[in-house]
């Protein structure tokens, strides 16, 4: 079944290099884009992954979610949608499959580079066919990956002074703009460390688990993420790194009053 994963994420990609006749629209926020491409990938991949697997449902970015049953398809079409409006190039295909709302696969693919990243629950990690790792960097020798939250303005002094905390402790802050290339470069140990406020299942359902195939931890604040609603992620390659992060994370969000003490 991966391999067919595999070939259906790859025509996604193909429909994505075709940029002739793109339209960009905002949804709910001005910084929030939807383009034509985000339709027409999420709805190839909706008919090409329900036909793998007819008792599925699915859930997609942009179309919501379609039937129920013990197995889901959590997909996000393109992320990084900001990046391919620019034509920046940094952008994924997301699939996860969830068997009783628990991810047993993760997809993610990266067109532009053509760096394929799986991982199937109890079997590892892998980026085009390799097994992965995360890295064993130390926190004073590790590449920070976050966001300020785009889409929720009004969190961006938390999530600023959270960068401002971890900055010096680290070796430098990256942002890619895609939270499932970003978990992926985590699983590869190609960054080592990551936070980002408010991700929705879609963005998170498939780097988590490779995130954690590759032996890395990832969650939320107060324990492990859900794949029901919008979750703030942290992630990292050690334990210590995994843990000090929240602690940081916590505290901002209580001095912003988004948990209590
Ligand atoms: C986006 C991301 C981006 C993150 C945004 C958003 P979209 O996904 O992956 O990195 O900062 O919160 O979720 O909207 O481009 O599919």
């Amino acid at each position: 079944m991966i391999e067919d994963i595999m070939n259906i994420a790859r025509k996604a990609g193909e429909i994505m290099s075709d940029r002739e006749n793109l339209t960009i629209e905002s949804k709910g926020t001005r910084e929030n884009l939807a383009t034509s491409a985000d339709y027409e990938v999420e709805r190839f991949l909706r008919k090409e992954l329900t036909e793998l697997l007819p008792e599925s449902s699915f859930l997609g970015e942009e179309d919501g979610r379609r039937g129920e049953g013990r197995y889901e398809w959590i997909v996000d079409p393109i992320d990084g949608t900001a990046n391919y409006a620019r034509d920046l190039k940094v952008s994924t295909v997301s699939i996860a499959l969830t068997d009783s709302g628990v991810p047993a696969i993760g997809l993610v693919y990266q067109p532009y580079t053509d760096e394929m990243f799986h991982a199937e629950k109890g079997k590892g990690a892998y980026s085009n066919g390799k097994k992965i790792n995360v890295s064993d960097r130390l926190l004073e020798n590790s590449m920070f990956c976050t966001s300020w939250s785009a889409y929720r303005k009004e969190r961006a002094g938390m999530c600023f002074r959270i960068s401002e905390r971890m900055f010096p402790l680290c070796e430098d802050i990256r942002r890619f703009g895609t939270a499932a290339y970003e978990m992926c470069l985590l699983a590869e140990g190609r960054i080592d460390i990551y936070y980002e406020a408010a991700l929705q299942p879609w963005d998170f359902a498939a780097g988590a688990l490779i995130v954690r195939e590759a032996g890395g931890f990832i969650g939320s604040v107060d324990g492990d993420e859900g794949y029901d609603k919008e979750y703030p992620i942290i992630a990292a390659n050690r334990k210590e790194s995994f843990e000090f992060l929240r602690t940081v994370v916590r505290e901002e969000m209580v001095n912003h009053g988004e948990l209590l003490i």
